[in-house]
């Protein structure tokens, strides 16, 4: 009886399940009940599984992402929100959203944003107001992210920081993974949009940046910028410099290169064998500026109209050395490589690739670099070694007419697979296999790649290929963006979810769809409806490289990652007056505010120290005063500054804004303003 139940069951349940299905019913097959049904499984479990009207596939799946209760996920997606301006955290295999990360937009839980020092100077220095285009109405509260980018270190995750850039505004933002918040957001000089990055290279030297619809330089005549889009735009793709002590970016030690008005899109690092060249697709090489209402084409036609497009090839340590050897000029406190100097040094290229291409993937190897054309069912994988050879022999198809060198097609490209209809992004596994996502198709295509990546009989072949729900984007290996991807699971980042969930309104959830990559077939094995934004791009990494703190050591100030000399200490509250500004020192901890009463007069100006001094891991307390927007998260450890003037009259109960303890609710006190 046994041995039939667990033949049953391993029968059905294929791949790498099989063995943990057959562990489950080695226990219940030795008790009573149970039996047969669609599930395979027997005993309690076939009875559950039969009820709920569950396949043995179903059943397999599920035992693939189930974590139990108190166990951890093996990988960490860090995931862009869109236009929410966030990151959101999800564990892998279970897709549990672990946290959402206040980033670009104020986030109430986090207290960024709403009064203390930390969120209050990050979001308002992630604001230049001497940009041109800044519309001067205070800090921009929203930010368009769409591609979140983990340092590395040796082309590896190293689990210390994440960058992601501002889509809208051509912003770029840091997110230190000690603590898991937001250290800097840095309005990048010559950007009003971004898409090309971020990525980091290999070592985190930089992270790159770079526009998306180019820059308007030239402010003589904008209502004509369009007639004379050639002179009056530019593209920049900037390198910042990144600070190995504390992940910053820093402007001074950063340069960019000056680009046609192609419209750049994404852009990929090379490393490895690629190791010091970027790589930015452009998809409007006709430089369409629409005015359909004109008679003019509008821009979707008109960047539709020429069979190729160029990936923009930046040898970044060239660009490196003329940038130290001063051969740049400053615009707007940025160190700007001309294009004449681009061109010049060498250190610019242009490769033609087939229409409106979308996704460029640089192969763990660094050898191959896979471009999705929105509009060719191919991929087309181009070789770095006949990328050097043709630079080496100006092997030119043509120069553009801003001087920039063509490289010829053939030259360079290794092969073409036809993937299907809308190839857009692609990532890669341990094997050797590249998998292309197709928007129009709405499917995955899983391909071969050739040495040194992919060591078999069949190279450069379509070996599979999935139907996912709907309209995938990006899509996402683990690990899979470094010189060595795990495989194992892909995640598929859906636009649209139409049947797939009950509905919740007009605007349905966007769709994770987690695909497991162990098999011969790629096979779903869950959906995941995120509806807090539209992830565009995602990276997952090994859970267990995150170093993330417990709690801070007491007084860190979260700006700086320090213990602040302004912290407070337990027997140091104090409340002290110099002319109209009030000073408090207060202590934060189970369940009270020490001082709990503050008197002060209408006008004056009050400069807060909290510090939550408690030392036990999670004991965070909020800090909140109703009526003047002040909402403040302390976690274990915690110093912040909060600074306002008390200009409304009348009693005002601050209080703790999280359940802390079983005395939260007397965890309050008054400030009375008179
Ligand atoms: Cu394809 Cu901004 Cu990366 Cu969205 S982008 S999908
Ligand atoms: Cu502290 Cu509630």
């Amino acid at each position: 009886m046994a041995v039939t139940r667990r033949e049953l069951i391993t029968g059905a349940a294929a791949g790498a399940a099989g063995l943990v299905v057959g562990g489950v019913v080695g226990k219940v097959a030795s008790d009573d009940g149970g039996g047969g049904g669609t599930s395979g499984l027997s005993g309690d479990a076939g009875d559950i599984a039969n009820a709920r009207g569950l396949a043995a596939d179903d059943v397999a799946r599920a035992v693939k992402t189930f974590v139990p209760p108190g166990k951890y996920d093996e990988y960490f997606l860090f995931c862009s929100d869109g236009h929410g301006g966030q990151i959101l955290v999800v564990g892998v295999p279970s897709m549990r959203i672990l946290k959402m990360i206040g980033v670009f937009t104020p986030e109430p839980w986090q207290g960024y944003g709403y009064g203390a020092d930390w969120g209050e100077e990050v979001l308002a220095a992630g604001t230049d107001f001497k940009k041109p285009t800044s519309p001067g109405r205070g800090p921009l509260t929203w930010g368009d992210t769409h591609h979140p980018a983990l340092s590395e270190t040796n082309a590896e995750y190293d689990g210390r920081y994440i960058y992601i850039n501002d889509r809208a505004n051509g912003r770029i933002a840091m997110v230190d993974l000690r603590d898991f918040k937001t250290k800097q957001i840095l309005d990048v000089p010559n950007l009003d949009s971004s898409h090309g990055g971020c990525f980091v290279t290999p070592n985190s030297e930089y992270v790159h940046i770079s526009t998306m619809t180019p820059t308007l330089v030239d402010f003589n005549n904008i209502h004509g910028a369009l007639d004379n889009y050639d002179k009056a735009f530019r593209g920049f793709s900037t390198f910042l410099k990144i600070d190995p002590n504390n992940g910053k970016m820093l402007v001074d030690e950063s340069f960019q290169v000056e680009l046609p008005p192609y419209t750049q899109d994404l852009a990929d690092s090379g490393k490895l064998a690629s190791d010091g060249w970027v790589f930015i697709n452009s998809y409007n090489a006709e430089m369409a500026v629409g005015g359909n209402l004109e008679g003019k084409p509008s821009i979707e036609a008109g960047a539709s109209q020429g069979d190729y497009d160029y990936m923009h090839c930046i040898n970044w340590r060239k660009a490196e050395e003329v940038a130290k050897a001063g051969k740049t000029r400053t615009i707007n406190g940025m160190k700007v490589i001309s294009l004449e100097t681009a061109v010049a040094e060498g250190l610019l290229y242009l490769l033609p690739e087939p229409r409106s291409p979308h996704g460029i993937d640089v192969s763990p190897s660094g050898t191959y670099l896979t471009v999705g054309g929105k509009l060719d069912p191919h991929v087309t994988i181009y070789h770095i070694d006949k990328l050097k050879a043709a630079v080496e022999a100006k092997d030119y198809e043509k120069i553009d007419q801003f001087g920039v060198p063509i490289l010829k097609f053939d030259s360079v490209m290794e092969a073409r697979i036809e993937v299907g209809a809308g190839p857009l992004h692609s990532q890669y596994d341990d094997k050797g296999h590249g998998f292309t996502s197709l928007f129009v198709e709405s499917a995955v295509a899983k391909f071969t790649l050739g040495k040194p990546d992919y060591d078999g009989p069949q190279p450069f072949t379509l070996v599979d290929k999935l139907p996912i729900h709907y309209n995938i984007g990006h899509l996402c290996t683990m690990e899979g963006d470094t010189a060595k991807p795990d495989g194992k699971y892909l995640v598929a980042l859906n636009k649209w979810s139409i049947d797939r969930f009950p509905p919740v309104g007009t605007l349905k959830p966007q769709n994770f769809q987690l695909v497991d990559l162990t098999g011969e077939k790629m096979d779903i094995i869950t959906d995941m409806p995120i509806g807090m934004g539209e992830p565009h791009y995602v990276q997952g990494i090994k859970a267990d490289k995150i170093k993330s703190w417990e709690l801070y050591p007491p007084g860190t100030n979260p700006t700086t990652m320090e213990v602040d000399p302004n912290a407070v200490a337990a027997g140091q509250e104090a409340i002290t007056r110099t002319g109209n500004t009030v000073t408090v020192s207060m202590t934060i901890t189970r369940s009270r505010f020490k001082p709990d009463t503050i008197k002060v007069n209408k006008g004056d100006k009050i400069v807060m120290h909290l510090t939550n001094i408690e030392s036990t891991p999670d004991a965070t307390h909020g800090f909140a005063i109703p009526r003047y927007n002040v909402n403040i998260s302390l976690d274990a450890g915690e110093y912040t500054r909060l600074e306002f003037v008390a200009d409304v009259e009348g009693a005002f109960a601050m209080y703790c804004t999280e359940f802390c303890s079983a005395l939260h609710l007397e965890m309050q006190g008054w400030i009375l303003v008179s």
